[in-house]
């Protein structure tokens, strides 16, 4: 059995950064699968069946990454699909606090599972997908920031309301 590692995130939508970080993963690990988790909390643009959509479309030339969702706990998930690493980027010290939080909940919840942080590419340091929409909801153009099929389905989402 080969390694596996899950990347899980909310990717609402994808953009260059978490693509840097799966494809960088996906050079290391045999399989990675994307976990788009359902946290309603965050109050997510697109339903999850559209961030797939975009996910799948977005990781299509690279073979060994697979696409999934999951609304339980990642600890869970990683356990039922065998994993042994959950793989997380690292942009900004900013970032640092809310990994550590997530990571030491998830050890106490499952301490089989292994987080590993990979440093973000230095040219997408300060790239999220809340600032993706920010601009993007403006009609400001995102084009260096996400896939074409994401500017395009960010356009049609705000155009619509
Ligand atoms: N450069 C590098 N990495 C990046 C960049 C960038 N520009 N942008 C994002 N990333 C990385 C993030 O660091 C993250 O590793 C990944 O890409 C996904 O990012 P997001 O923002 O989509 O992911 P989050 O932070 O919203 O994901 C939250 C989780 C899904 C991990 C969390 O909600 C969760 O675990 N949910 C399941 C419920 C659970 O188990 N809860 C208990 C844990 S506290």
């Amino acid at each position: 059995m080969g390694k596996l590692a899950i990347c899980p995130g909310s990717f609402d939508p994808i953009t260059y950064g978490h693509l840097d970080i799966i494809q960088r993963g996906a050079r290391i690990f045999d399989k990675v699968i994307v976990t788009v988790f359902n946290n309603q909390s965050k109050n997510p643009l697109f339903t999850v069946e559209e961030r797939l959509e975009l996910i799948r479309e977005c990781t299509k030339d690279f073979p060994n990454v697979f696409v999934d969702s999951s609304s339980g706990l990642l600890t869970d998930y990683a356990e039922k699909k065998n994993a042994q690493v959950v793989l997380r980027g690292l942009r900004a010290v900013s970032d640092f606090e809310y990994e550590m939080r997530i990571t030491s909940m998830n050890r106490r919840l499952n301490e089989k599972v292994e987080t590993l942080f990979m440093m973000t590419n230095s040219q997408y340091s300060f790239l999220s997908s809340s600032i993706v929409k920010e601009v993007a909801q403006y009609g400001a153009s995102v084009s260096e920031l996400v896939p074409e099929i994401v500017e395009i389905a960010l356009r049609e989402k705000f155009n619509k309301k």
